[in-house]
């Protein structure tokens, strides 16, 4: 691994003194549109070095309460194993008292944190920011695919989704037949409804974030984009919500695509995770 989260090093990187721990998860296999996915976790940790670590609107600098850098996780192998792998390796950042923060790679690596917190805790409900459902049983063969990811998720945990603005006639069909919580981009665009996402949530919180959930114009850089969606700001709000008013257990980041020329998107990615960490307590 040759970068650590944001350049720091001892004391801030110290694992055994950290707050968070960074953990790379760069499995691609079922990406449907572009391919790259892979390459994101290196891309954001290479982009975080450039991070100005004082954060003006918190007033402090987040990275001395201690951000861990973890080698990544060796992805080549079978969909199951590489989802178990993430899982054991999350349950021991737990066990060790930390805050795991793990960067895709394709939406399936949330699989494997959101079982470690289900292990550690027994109860935690899903924040899911996507502009897709993630709903479909199977897609193109596969149960793990990174559009089914929500479906898994569902099959042991209530979950919420916000953003959400690219579904199959299936999962509109899942979603009015069981009643589930979803947050759609054009209405969020209407009016404030963070409130109301944060109503639906139970007390201990995942927050699975796809990178698509941000309007192209913020985040071109990502496997399958969808105009209309949420801005800079609006999703900082939101995540700052979740984490001052539910005990938020676990963040991912997915779906970064890095393309030559839009380098910034990397950077865009490392700030968000960054501005993650420091909403947190
Ligand atoms: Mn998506």
């Amino acid at each position: 691994m040759a970068h650590e989260f944001a350049g720091l090093g001892e004391p801030f990187s110290n694992y055994e003194k950290a707050r968070f721990v960074v953990l790379s998860a760069p499995f691609e296999s079922t990406t449907s549109y572009l391919k790259g996915t892979a390459a994101g976790p290196a891309a954001i940790l290479e982009a975080s070095g450039e991070l100005e670590l004082y954060d003006i609107e918190l007033g402090t600098t987040p990275a001395e309460r201690g951000i861990a850098t973890l080698p990544q996780i060796q992805c080549d192998g079978p969909v199951e194993e590489v989802i178990d792998a993430i899982r054991r390796k999350c349950s021991k950042i737990l066990e060790d008292g930390k805050f795991p923060v793990v960067l895709g790679g394709e939406h399936t690596v949330s699989l494997g944190l959101h079982l470690a917190l289900k292990d550690f805790y027994g109860d935690v409900s899903a924040l899911h920011l996507d502009a897709h459902g993630d709903l479909r049983d199977s897609f193109e063969g596969s149960r793990f695919s990174h559009a089914c990811v929500m479906r898994r998720i569902r099959e042991h945990s209530d979950a919420v989704q916000a953003g959400i603005r690219a579904i199959c006639e299936e999962e509109a069909e899942l979603i009015s037949e069981e009643g589930l919580k979803v947050f759609y981009a054009h209405e969020m665009v209407e009016g404030d409804l963070i409130p109301d996402i944060i109503g639906c949530l139970g007390d201990r919180v995942h927050v699975t974030l796809d990178l698509d959930v941000l309007d192209p114009s913020v985040m071109p850089a990502v496997g399958t984009p969808e105009p209309g969606g949420l801005g800079w700001y609006g999703l900082l709000g939101l995540l700052k919500a979740v984490a001052v008013s539910r005990e938020v257990v676990g963040f991912d980041m997915v779906e970064l695509c890095p393309r030559p020329g839009l380098e910034y998107a990397g950077f865009t990615a490392a700030k968000l995770a960054y501005k993650m960490m420091g909403f947190l307590p």
